[in-house]
């Protein structure tokens, strides 16, 4: 299977100018101008026209309830597990399927499950052991076992601090899960990533400093997660991104509503701020929440009502750093591809580069709208339409 795009603007996510991109079975195999592919007829190029239109690597989401979570309001309150096309119609070819709030009526067994089930699908997928609760409920029984002999576990989480639905994890019981997932990701060669769920409360950051400040553990352990749902733990988290940590944006589809019932900071604004204070242009990420639940609660964490996250808010929010915030499309591309591929330590996402999987989104030059998503080489969405469903869809 050989497909030539020719004449994108192609950003690696660095802007390389129009060039063509030749993809050779799952992987990129060119990146250049004018390339020609001889088989002597025994394999079939599919070419695709390019023009005027913009190519990025597929999106990394590195936090999405792959197979539904939620139920804070009761079990009809349980959220929908995602399907192929709500990952690809949006451009994710590669996620990170995470347990939230409810770790007893979802478990590993059953994450993996649809973990492997997308796989089959054809995009790439890999697992956080856990959910919010400590002691962690792993597969094997132990999160460093999970993490070095399970292919698709990378980490842990997503482990809840400062809410008042976490465990309320002492800072011992907090160190030892993550000295236990940093030796486990050492032990196997992966990223070995603590995906924390921060919370409302004024508790904020607590943990992860101490735990940074007290111990030998490096902030590149962590991958903080929703540091933009209130000001205050925002500016907490700038000062851990300044100092070298990556924090993780939730992307949000509907800001302009939770904008009235809560001070959530902006995706846009948050990414602005963050590099106008000085921190790196490698410092974040942004994740979907997809199909996970956003329940609100009033002061005295009496439960309100509930909504639910989507794949589709990661454009949406690339949209709005370029259009809203006026940052380089290189720059918030970042926040999705090379920056998520680095801290999760997956070597062959995230860039457009030869070697690297052929993982592909082409967007319309004006509106940045998606036309068309390539996983592993195979066509997965043509012109704004799935082409590749999942099994039941
Ligand atoms: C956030 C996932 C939250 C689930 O605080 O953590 O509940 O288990 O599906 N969602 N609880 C949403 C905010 C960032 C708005 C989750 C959810
Ligand atoms: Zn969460």
């Amino acid at each position: 299977m050989v497909t030539i795009i020719r004449n994108a603007a192609v950003y690696q996510p660095e802007y390389a100018g129009k060039k063509d991109v030749m993809i050779l079975g799952d992987k990129i195999a060119a990146v250049g101008e004018n390339l020609t592919a001889e088989f002597n007829g025994a394999v079939s190029v599919t070419e695709i026209d390019g023009t005027g239109q913009i190519l990025i690597p597929g999106l990394i989401d590195s936090h999405e309830h792959i197979m539904g979570g939620g139920g804070e309001g009761g079990f009809s309150t349980r959220t929908p597990e995602a399907s192929l096309t709500d990952l690809t119609m949006n451009g994710v070819t590669t996620v990170v399927g995470c347990i939230g709030t409810d770790g007893i009526t979802r478990d590993m067994a059953a994450l993996l499950a649809k973990a492997h089930g997308l796989e089959e699908e054809g995009i790439t997928t890999y697992v956080y052991t856990g959910s919010y609760q400590v002691p962690v409920h792993t597969l094997t029984g132990s999160v460093m076992k999970d993490i070095m002999l399970l292919d698709k576990v990378i980490g842990a989480g997503e482990i809840a601090i400062s809410d008042h639905r976490s465990s309320q994890p002492s800072f011992e019981e907090f160190t030892r899960i993550v000295s236990d997932v940093r030796v486990g990701g050492m032990l196997s060669g992966k990223a070995g990533i603590v995906n924390i769920h921060l919370g409302d409360s004024s508790r904020l950051m607590d943990l992860i400093w101490r735990t940074v400040k007290e111990t030998e553990i490096p902030y590149s352990q962590f991958l903080p997660t929703h540091v933009n749902r209130n000001e205050a733990l925002f500016q907490s988290c700038i000062e851990f991104a300044k100092e070298g940590g990556v924090i993780d944006f939730t992307g949000n589809e509907d800001i302009d509503y939770w904008e009235t019932i809560c001070d959530e900071v902006r995706v846009c604004r948050g990414i602005g701020r963050l590099l106008e204070a000085g921190a790196s242009e490698n410092s974040f990420t942004i994740s979907s929440d997809g199909q996970g639940s956003l329940p609100v609660f009033n002061s005295k964490g009496e439960y309100q009502g509930i909504g639910m996250g989507k794949a589709s808010c990661l454009l949406k929010e690339i949209r709005e750093c370029v259009n809203r915030e006026g940052l380089p499309l290189e720059t918030a591309l970042r926040g999705i591809t090379a920056n998520p591929a680095r801290i999760l330590k997956l070597s062959k996402k995230g860039h457009i580069l030869p070697g690297y999987d052929g993982d592909l989104c082409l967007l319309t030059e004006k509106g940045l709208e998606l036309k068309t998503v390539i996983a592993k080489g195979r066509v997965m969405v043509q012109d704004g339409k799935a082409v590749v469903k999942g099994t039941f869809e």
